[in-house]
């Protein structure tokens, strides 16, 4: 068995302080930092938007963040601008230990498509290429950790899930968004397509 650590979107602006900051997501970093080590094969993910991404509300008239919106592939939620291509906000943070990393993966970079997921865009078909990765590594299982837990870490755990990986999320070194409830959703969904749980959100 051939375990991959993926670190997902540990960035800035989802980090105290950012653009579209998750509660305490600057607090996982030491921990991610003392699990990067103990793997053969580790990936960051970055999230990474053109500055007119079709995911910001500012790019849609009369809509605020937070709100819906009918995109082709399907509803969408409407960010505050955040991870723009460049910007210091898309940057990993100051303290991840960015080194220790074997690929870093980004996504969400076409206009009008966002990338929750590590292995998919949002219409769940055009892949990012990180399953070709890792399949050619001779992974078979991952452990996924970092920002959102109810967004990106759990699009990614599911997908991963679906592909055939054995799919373990640690919530201690995650943290959630929680619009409405999606922290209970997402759980319940990764738990439904076999994702193992471990650690207290
Ligand atoms: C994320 C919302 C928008 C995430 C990325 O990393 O969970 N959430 N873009
Ligand atoms: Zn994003």
């Amino acid at each position: 068995m051939t375990e991959a650590l993926i670190v997902i979107d540990v960035q800035n602006d989802f980090c105290p302080g950012g653009a579209l900051a998750v509660p305490d997501g600057d607090t996982i970093v030491p921990l991610i930092n003392g699990m990067l080590d103990r793997y053969p094969v580790r990936v960051l993910t970055q999230d990474w938007h053109p500055a007119d991404h079709a995911s910001f509300a500012s790019q849609h008239d009369g809509k605020a963040p937070f709100e819906m919106a009918e995109m082709p592939y399907g509803p969408q939620v409407l960010w505050p601008d955040h991870c723009v291509q460049g910007s210091e906000g898309a940057a990993f943070h100051p303290d991840l230990d960015v080194d220790a990393a074997h690929m870093v993966i980004r996504k969400g970079y076409r206009r009008g498509i966002d990338s929750y997921s590590a292995f998919f865009e949002n219409d769940h078909t055009t892949p990012t290429g990180l399953e070709g990765y890792l399949k050619t590594h001779g992974v078979t299982a991952v452990r996924l950790v970092g920002l959102a837990t109810d967004f990106c870490v759990n699009y990614s755990a599911v997908d991963a899930a679906r592909l055939g990986f054995d799919v373990t999320v640690d919530l201690a070194a995650s943290r959630a968004i929680d619009l409405d409830g999606s922290l209970t959703t997402s759980l319940d969904g990764m738990k439904d397509a076999g994702v193992k749980l471990i650690g207290s959100p």
